[in-house]
């Protein structure tokens, strides 16, 4: 935030979004106990921000590599404002991890840019099971909790943007 003295006639990004907003979660099912914690974070965001079951829809997936194409048709299909990707990669010792949770990340970033969408990445990259389950809500928060609420402020972000950027232009 802006600090004293600090002037712009405008300034956007500081606001939680409606409880108006569609949302669509991709999650995968490869340690889906680890997953389906995430989930429940998610879904207790959403209940405390009173956004009603029917605007959101749960989709899942085979394991975190399969995130992006889904997430990218749930976001080309303009009925979401925000899309959360869901997963756990660990990391087990093996050098699949670095493409698994590579490529998903770098997946869900275009995802988010090609369709100029809020998408959060919610894909736990650990090294441990037991550092997957910290992250899941035995520990310190719930990743899921958390990404479901920076979807929740991004959508509002963009809406107010877009707003902006629509009156400016009818102004002109
Ligand atoms: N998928 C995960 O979501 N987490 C993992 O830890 C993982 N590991 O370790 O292999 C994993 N692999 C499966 C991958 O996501 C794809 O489903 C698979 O390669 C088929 O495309």
């Amino acid at each position: 935030m802006t600090g004293p003295g600090t002037e712009f006639g405008k300034e956007f990004g500081n606001d939680l979004g409606g409880n108006d907003l569609n949302i669509a979660i991709v999650a995968s099912r490869f340690n889906r106990f680890i997953v389906d914690q995430l989930v429940e974070g998610a879904a207790d965001a959403f209940n405390r921000h009173g956004i009603d079951k029917d605007r959101l829809l749960l989709v899942w997936v085979p394991g975190a590599f399969e995130l992006p194409l889904v997430a990218d048709r749930l976001a080309s299909s303009g009925r979401f404002d925000a899309v959360i990707a869901l997963g756990a990669v660990i990391r087990g010792g093996t050098p699949h991890f670095e493409y698994v949770a590579g490529e998903c990340a770098r997946g869900l970033t275009r995802v988010a840019l090609d369709n100029t969408l809020p998408v959060t990445f919610g894909v736990l990259t650990t090294d441990t099971v037991e550092q997957a389950l910290e992250r899941a809500g035995t520990g310190e928060g719930n990743k899921g909790y958390d990404v479901a609420m920076t979807a929740i402020e991004m959508a509002e972000t963009m809406r107010v943007i877009e707003h902006h950027l629509q009156d400016a232009h009818e102004q002109k």
